[in-house]
């Protein structure tokens, strides 16, 4: 038996008869669409979804790029195994894409794009928004989503949908592929009616599969990890993907290794756990890196080992060191030339348990970091104390007054700025998804889409999204989208003029907070003028947002509370006294390599050169 349906109502009805399926729980694959419409989607993908509403949910954004962002959102706070698709029109609707697509990718967060495309009959080229290369006449803007994409095709045909569609669910449920994939709909496709096969529409369900470890591989790495006196685990995100929290527990307790984290693996043991160490890397601990420097083996779970977490290649000190990286993607778990554990985190986790004799590292090296752990404890109670309710609080003091108001069912959102830093050293997470940094693109303007993405897939939690100043000004839009659906979104905007994060790494590098601070322009061609008079609280409220506007610590304790409670989207918008004025987060405890100009003629500069070429000397290859 055949259908007689259009290209677009084609693929919508196919979206919404997917599923996937992990240890019996069953979730539609793509719960909901996003979109913004205009030619190159409004009359096919548009016209389905009216013509198929009660299938498949719909949300309209304001911006491409946060349509993607909230997706990805949804997807994260869904462990991967539901996600959302966007609809773009042609051309500006569908290359606005591109920044999400990067992110979802690099972050392996499924999302699935549906740009629409120039024709592909070609009846009076080139239609408004094509771009036209002389050279080639199969391209289209839409191709630049190809390198950020994990399946890219594009559908010149109506039967072509079939394989495509099949091959873009494939891939959004790998764990090791997922990322971004893009289905780009030429228009005129989209409208062409096909004779489907039911089959097609049939509900169909993608196991999301959990692969054991290779035995040899096991057996290498339980010599290796057995062999240990200073060992180190290292959890990233696969852990929370995997849904492992448990089983690193139970692996952590059995061996008592100390367990640091990445910034997407923070929160997976709650901050209390006694082998938790906290954050890992530049924005690390120090009692982490002090351990990671010291490590003879470590161990490392679901992380891709960015520059952040090895302090650009200088972190690992130990002369011997040797790593087990225990990950779903052989790609990864070789990095580091490690011991290579290819399984799903949970899976891995579980057979290094039942296979390492009930091993405890040794009392000295227990108390070693159970002792450096309480220092840095008093480390943040130091940031986070207030001497003075009646002052304007610093960005820690602002961390340290939502510490004492949530709960394990409150959300934080962020990716950018001074924060990632100072809440990967700060936060103490209370319960496994609590934490949400978005750390991979560290993408500003990520956290107001992303929260709303969080707020469809966990209704009724609170859920934060803390932003610079810097950052609210990239992408405030979205904060209409959470008005229209009712979404209680609680927005903390921290204003401190510029880019304080960024101003500081300018100094150290000796580009003198150039560009960085968003002042006045003086006479001489520089910023050095009066702070911008800008009110981002008077923003918000005119995008439909109830604006709290605390001043000092004391108040915010009352904003804050009463932004928790509230039921409609609220904005606590907090002038925050600068790191200048009074003492900060604990700095870093590691490098981060950014690179310094070998030759100036400006002191700053050539300070900040020699020190940078101290720093490289410790760099290791790990071979
Ligand atoms: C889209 C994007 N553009 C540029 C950057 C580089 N960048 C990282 S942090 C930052 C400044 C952030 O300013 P703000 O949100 O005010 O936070 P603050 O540094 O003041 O804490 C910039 C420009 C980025 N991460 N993302
Ligand atoms: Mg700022």
């Amino acid at each position: 038996m055949t259908v007689r349906l259009t290209v677009a109502q084609a693929l919508v009805r196919f979206l919404a008869a997917q599923y996937t399926e992990r240890d019996g729980a069953r979730q539609r694959l793509i719960a909901a669409t996003w979109g913004i419409f205009g030619h190159g989607n409004v009359a096919g993908i548009g016209q389905a979804l009216v013509e198929d509403a009660e299938l498949m949910p719909f949300h309209q954004g304001r911006n491409e790029q946060a349509m993607v962002h909230a997706a990805v959102g949804y997807a994260r706070q869904s462990n991967r195994l539901s996600a959302h698709a966007v609809t773009t029109s042609i051309g500006p609707g569908a290359t606005n894409l591109v920044t999400g697509a990067a992110l979802a990718t690099i972050n392996h967060l499924p999302v699935l794009l549906l740009p629409g495309d120039t024709f592909a009959t070609r009846p009076a080229d080139p239609v408004l928004q094509q771009l036209q290369l002389p050279y080639a006449g199969d391209v289209s803007v839409n191709d630049c989503l190809r390198p950020v994409s994990r399946y890219f095709d594009r559908i010149g045909r109506p039967e072509a949908l079939v394989p495509a569609a099949l091959a873009a669910m494939r891939v959004l449920t790998d764990p090791v592929e997922t990322g971004a994939v893009t289905l780009a709909l030429p228009q005129d496709v989209q409208a062409e009616a096909y004779d489907w096969p039911d089959e097609f529409f049939a509900e169909r369900v993608w196991r999301v599969r959990r692969p054991s470890p290779d035995e040899d591989e096991l057996d290498a790495a339980v010599a290796a990890i057995s062999r240990a006196t200073r060992p180190l685990i290292v959890a990233g995100g696969g852990v929370r993907y995997s849904g492992a929290e448990e089983a690193l527990h139970d692996f952590a307790a059995l061996s008592g290794i100390p367990v640091a984290f990445t910034q997407a693996g923070k929160g997976a043991l709650s901050h209390d756990h006694p082998q938790n160490v906290g954050g890992i890397g530049h924005t690390g601990t120090a009692v982490a890196d002090h351990l990671a420097r010291t490590a003879d083996v470590i161990i490392g779970v679901g992380t891709r080992w960015t520059d952040f977490t090895t302090a650009s290649g200088t972190l690992f000190g130990h002369p011997s060191v040797r790593f087990v990286n225990l990950n779903i993607a052989a790609f990864d778990s070789h990095k580091l030339a490690a011991l290579p554990l290819v399984a799903d985190a949970r899976e891995g986790l579980e057979q290094l348990h039942s296979l390492l004799e009930p091993h405890h590292v040794t009392q000295h090296y227990v108390h070693e970091y159970a002792e450096e752990r309480l220092r840095w404890q008093r480390r943040v109670d130091a940031a986070y104390a207030v001497p003075d309710e009646d002052a304007r609080p610093t960005q820690a003091q602002v961390l340290g007054v939502l510490d004492t108001l949530v709960d394990g069912s409150d959300i934080l959102i962020n990716a950018a700025g001074s924060l990632p830093g100072d809440l990967h050293k700060l936060w103490r997470p209370r319960s496994t998804d609590q934490y949400h940094v978005e750390y991979g693109y560290s993408c500003m303007g990520y956290e107001i889409p992303a929260a709303l993405g969080v707020l469809l897939a966990a209704p009724g939690r609170p859920v934060w999204a803390l932003v610079g100043d810097g950052t609210y000004l990239m992408n405030p839009t979205e904060i209409v989208t959470a008005v229209q659906e009712r979404l209680p979104l609680r927005l903390v905007i921290l204003q401190n003029h510029g880019y304080a994060s960024i101003g500081g790494l300018s100094e150290a590098v000796g580009a003198e907070r150039y560009g960085t601070d968003y002042r006045h322009r003086d006479p001489d061609g520089g910023f050095t003028g009066a702070p911008l008079p800008v009110d981002l609280g008077a923003n918000a409220a005119s995008l439909g947002m109830r604006v709290l506007r605390p001043r000092t610590v004391r108040d915010l304790r009352e904003a804050l509370a009463d932004a928790r409670a509230a039921t409609v989207p609220t904005c606590v918008y907090v002038e925050t006294e600068t790191a200048d004025t009074v003492s900060g987060p604990p700095p870093a405890q590691a490098w981060w390599d950014v690179p310094v100009a070998e030759t100036s003629t400006r002191p700053s500069a050539v300070k900040a050169r020699e020190e940078y070429d101290r720093h490289v000397t410790a760099r290791r290859r790990h071979l």
